[in-house]
C-alpha cells in the first residue's frame, strides 16, 4: 500500500499540478475541467479511464456536458498518495488531447 503523501512532498507535487487543489472536507485532490464541447470531454474521459485501468487507479469523477470534475485519493490508504499524483499527471496530459 502507498503512504500517504504529507507535508513538503505533498506540497511540492501539488505545485507543479497547475489547477489542482485540496478538496475542502477530505484528504484528497481535484480539479474541474472544461471543454469546447461533450464530445472532447468524453473523448478525455475515455482517455483517462483508459489509464486508469492500466494503472488500477481509478478517478472519482462526473461529467455535465462539456465539464468534467475530478477527485483523486487512494482509498486503501484514506488520502493522497503518489498514485493519485501520477494519474493527476496523466490527466493532465490527456486534458490537453
Ligand atoms: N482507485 C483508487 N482511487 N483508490 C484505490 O484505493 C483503488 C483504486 N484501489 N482502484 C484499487 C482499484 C483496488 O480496489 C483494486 C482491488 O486493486
Amino acid at each position: 500500500m502507498s503512504e500517504k503523501l504529507t507535508g513538503a512532498k505533498r506540497k511540492d507535487a501539488l505545485a507543479a499540478l497547475p489547477g489542482w487543489i485540496e478538496v475542502a472536507g477530505r484528504d484528497a485532490i481535484g480539479k474541474g475541467f472544461a471543454f469546447k464541447s461533450f464530445n472532447e470531454a468524453w473523448g478525455f474521459m475515455s482517455r483517462v479511464a483508459l489509464a486508469a485501468e492500466r494503472m488500477d487507479h481509478h478517478p472519482e469523477w462526473s461529467n455535465v456536458y462539456n465539464r468534467v470534475e475530478i477527485t483523486l485519493a487512494t482509498h486503501d490508504a484514506g488520502g493522497v498518495t503518489e498514485r493519485d499524483i501520477k494519474l493527476a499527471r496523466f490527466i493532465e496530459t490527456a486534458a490537453r488531447g
